[in-house]
């Protein structure tokens, strides 16, 4: 029997799940990563095939393979052996890219909070470790105090579990929505830390970086650095991998939806799952949890002036651009290119891959950008950022974030000539 079809066989999906109990993290200890490269599309059916037979977290993948386009996959300890063995069989070729990710976990934050220590100081914000969301939260509060003619804070709701939804919207301008608008959000996804790092960053830049003055002629900005505050939290004391929000489904084993399937435009389509367990969870409809609603209708709000949107993600080094629903294209979508690829012609250390999702990635149908397209927001570019998975080293945050500024630059230049 080859190995393809004995995958069939075995039918139905064996969930591996990691959940957390009620007070412990969750360990990854004798987790591995894989990266798989396929050469045929019979290869590349198999190894789909495995990960629907193991229900394995599959962190990085490329639905329409380009010749040896690389699978990352999350391998509990007791699959290795099991998987080596079908890969082999099949004479699939892959690569270990994280031995034990559980020692990366550890190895991640080491200075987490430190700054904490200091009791005088205005906030705890730095980009030399990864912060709890009351540190991210205390920093914004801090900014609005501080420069009250710049930065105002924008509580747009509460979370599932309670917790505030802020943003903060950073202009000089006198006169209310009279100038065209960049959105940034980040922490969509609560185990790419590096995003909220890198919103956070960014709003440092043009608040309390003179140099930077610039960024506010003629633009307003509304930057979220963490757009899925429950999951954030539950990623930093539970378990680093979660992806979704914390809301309550319909099964009792798993919670959650993915905010990035749950918004109202092609809801339900391509690359999203009826499955509570399921990471790409659509929820029971389109906006059904209550960030994804609020985050839409404070963008709805604001849709005549924002010209810009950039939602944050990690990771695979890519400047995605609409449609992801699909293999199609929006009418800008040359625009859109040119000016993705002049804002990456920046990037000295990181090289980022600019083109369409689907292209680049996969289909992944209510999408909050493919969303944000369809309300008629001109550029609008999902971003992947460095590196080699969800656990960065916060040694790398500094520079991830810094090769990243001068996008923005790019970015302000052309918003700062359009009309709202
Ligand atoms: O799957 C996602 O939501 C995004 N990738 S992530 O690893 N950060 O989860 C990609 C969304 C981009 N859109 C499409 N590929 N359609
Ligand atoms: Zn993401």
């Amino acid at each position: 029997m080859s190995v393809l079809s004995s995958v069939l066989a075995l039918g139905c999906a064996l969930l591996v799940h990691q959940a957390a109990s009620d007070d412990k993290a969750v360990s990854y200890s004798g987790y591995q990563v894989w990266t798989i490269t396929t050469r045929s599309n019979e290869e590349s059916q198999l190894v789909l095939n495995l990960r629907q037979l193991y229900g394995l977290d599959v962190w990085q993948w490329q639905e329409f393979q380009s010749a040896d386009a690389p699978t990352d996959l999350l391998v509990p300890p007791q699959l290795i052996k099991e998987l080596k063995l079908k890969l082999n069989e099949a004479n699939i070729s892959y690569v270990v890219k994280i031995e034990d990710l559980q020692s990366d976990i550890n190895d991640e934050n080491p200075k987490a909070n430190s700054s904490s220590f200091d009791t005088k100081a205005a906030h705890k914000m730095d980009w030399i470790s990864y912060h709890r969301l009351d540190d991210i939260y205390g920093y914004l509060n801090y900014l609005a105090a501080t420069y009250p003619n710049l930065v105002e804070l924008i509580n747009i709701g509460t979370s599932y579990e309670n917790r505030s939804l802020y943003l903060v919207r950073i202009s000089n301008a006198t006169a209310p929505d009279s100038q065209p608008a960049v959105w940034i959000d980040g922490g969509f996804h609560a185990r790419e830390w590096i995003s909220p790092a890198l919103a956070t960053y960014i709003i440092k830049q043009i608040v309390e970086e003179p140099a930077n003055a610039k960024l506010l002629n003629n633009i307003d900005w509304y930057i979220m650095p963490v757009a899925n505050p429950d999951g954030y939290e539950y990623s930093h004391v539970r378990s680093r991998l979660w992806r979704k929000t914390r809301s309550l489904t319909t099964s009792a084993r798993c919670l959650g939806v993915d905010p990035n399937r749950n918004f109202d435009f092609k809801w339900g389509g391509s690359g999203s799952s009826s499955n509570p367990c399921s990471q790409v969870f659509k929820g029971s409809k389109a906006f059904s949890e209550v960030e994804t609603l609020a985050y839409s209708k404070f963008i709805i709000s604001k849709s005549k002036q924002i010209k810009l949107y950039l939602t944050l993600h990690s990771y695979g080094q890519k400047l995605l651009i609409p449609w992801g629903y699909d293999r199609e294209y929006p009418s800008n979508f040359a625009d859109m290119l040119a000016l993705g690829n002049c804002a990456a012609s920046k990037f000295k250390i990181f090289k980022y891959g600019v083109g369409n999702k689907v292209d680049l990635l996969y289909r992944a149908a209510g999408n909050s950008a493919d969303w944000a397209k369809s309300i008629g927001i001109d550029y609008v570019y999902t971003v992947e950022l460095p590196t080699r998975g969800f656990v960065v080293p916060a040694s790398s945050i500094t520079p991830i974030v810094q090769d990243f500024f001068p996008a923005i630059d790019v970015f302000a230049t052309k918003i700062a000539t359009l009309k709202v």
